[in-house]
């Protein structure tokens, strides 16, 4: 752009001179014509090439954001950045282990609780899980390690191997879902983001990784805690959201300052440690990944002005006033989300013109994800944090909410487990775990878990 802008300046001041020459010889007005139309020639001719790099900047991926105004327009951009590249290789799309939907449902279905309904026992088992799924190395030999055997993206992108683990597994899975959004490997109708499947794919990340925890904390009944994001509005400061980010437990909400944003306490404690990131909120670049490299987890809470804080109860509410479960032409840009259910719990908005509200969204889940901050907004590692599980259990909680207020309606809203107008086109395999299909993972008490609480319409 830059390059543009200088091509531009020079361009006003050598016509602004050659006016000036043709000024001063009264007998050359024919040479000034001629010279204006030139100056005419030349300029159109610079907006041609300044509309050829503009376009070829957009290909590159390294075009300036900012600089787009409008809804449509960064659209265009968003659009032209996805699906650049063949996709890379990663967990679960060549050998790695599969796993399908559960054949016969747990003898006692397993339910999941607000985080802040638990006790501390309660609390600290579950951390103590998530840093366990880190141990679970592939050479550990621990129960399974079997699974942590996927292929990793770092080779293919070119970075270190890091030491594959049953909980980076799913950072990778996730990572792999960005950075193949719209190739040939993950093509459209099967994006786990800014698409119908959506939630059905997070639905069956959730499902994974509780079994896993399952395993690690010998405990059968485990069920994964949500983070009910009213929580952050109770003691009247949501900007800090005290009750999830404590110390003895998840640990702090970080700082605004780079320098200061580690997590402190608890889970940093126990050695939880962040082995696969991104560089910067580059989510469609592999080039962009970074491996074994550890670190300790980063979070910084409520610092991005554009999300005042996690969603309200009055956001939660605006989800029964959507009746369909997603509209035509089911992406993250030109669906309304004032008539898709998915488009609206996913967090865009259409009449936003804010950049990173246009790319990532600013409302609802995605509101959730900036409000949380560093690991968490880097959103193809975002599972690096493991609040990225229960603030995802918290959204796949309003889908539940959502369907079994469908239910209870009856008739056409009955549809599909209460998934009235779920697209035809949308209901086949899940990108990576292609033994799963989107309508597999409708009825989630038929997988084996349910909720202690569901909002239910006013
Ligand atoms: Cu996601």
């Amino acid at each position: 752009m830059k390059r543009l802008t200088i091509g531009c300046i020079s361009l006003v001041s050598s016509s602004m001179l050659l006016g000036a020459c043709s000024g001063r010889d009264a007998a050359g007005q024919e040479e000034a014509a001629k010279a204006k139309v030139a100056a005419a020639k030349e300029k159109t001719a610079e907006k041609v090439d300044a509309a050829k790099e503009e376009l070829a900047a957009k290909k590159e991926g390294f075009y300036d954001w900012a600089s787009e105004k409008t809804h449509g327009a960064q659209c265009k951009v968003m659009d032209s950045m996805i699906g650049k590249h063949d996709g890379v290789f990663g967990p679960g799309t060549a050998d790695a282990p599969r796993w399908g939907i559960p054949t016969s449902k747990p003898a006692k279905a397993r339910v999941r609780r607000s985080w802040s309904k638990l006790d501390d026992a309660e609390k600290k088992k579950i951390i103590d899980g998530f840093v366990a799924l880190k141990q679970v190395t592939v050479g550990s030999g621990k129960p399974g390690a079997a699974r942590a055997d996927y292929e990793s993206i770092c080779g293919p992108v070119g970075q270190p191997a890091y030491e594959r683990n049953l909980y980076d597994y799913y950072v990778e899975a996730h990572m792999n879902a960005f950075l193949s959004m719209g190739t040939p490997i993950e093509g459209h109708m099967q994006m786990s983001h800014m698409g119908p499947q959506f939630l059905p794919w997070h639905r069956y990340l959730l499902l994974r990784i509780e079994a896993d925890l399952a395993e690690v904390t010998g405990d059968p009944d485990f069920a994964l805690p949500y983070w009910d994001w009213e929580d952050c509005h109770a003691d009247g400061d949501p900007k800090s959201c005290a009750p999830i980010f404590e110390r003895a437990f998840l640990g702090t909400g970080g700082s605004c300052d780079d320098a200061r944003r580690d997590v402190e306490g608890y889970i940093s404690d126990q050695g939880f440690r962040v082995n696969i990131t991104t560089q910067g909120n580059n989510l469609f670049v592999p080039e962009a990944i970074v491996c074994n490299q550890p670190r300790t987890l980063r979070r910084q809470v409520g610092c991005v002005d554009l999300v005042p804080g996690a969603p309200t109860r009055a956001d939660v509410d605006g989800i029964f006033a959507r009746q369909t479960y997603d509209a035509p032409p089911y992406d993250h840009c030109k669906t309304e989300e004032d008539a898709s259910f998915r488009q609206y719990l996913e967090g865009y908005d259409n009449d936003s013109t804010v950049m990173t509200c246009v790319a990532v969204g600013c409302n609802m889940h995605s509101a959730g994800h900036i409000f949380i901050g560093a690991d968490m907004y880097e959103s193809s590692g975002s599972p690096n944090d493991p609040m990225f599980f229960l603030h995802h259990a918290q959204v796949d909680r309003l889908w539940a909410a959502w369907q079994a207020a469908n239910v209870a309606k009856g008739g056409d809203a009955a549809v599909d487990a209460g998934n009235p107008g779920y697209p035809e086109t949308h209901r086949g395999s899940l990108f990576v775990w292609s033994e799963v299909t989107a309508t597999d993972l409708f009825d989630h008490a038929a997988l084996g878990y349910t909720y202690d609480d569901l909002p239910a319409p006013k």
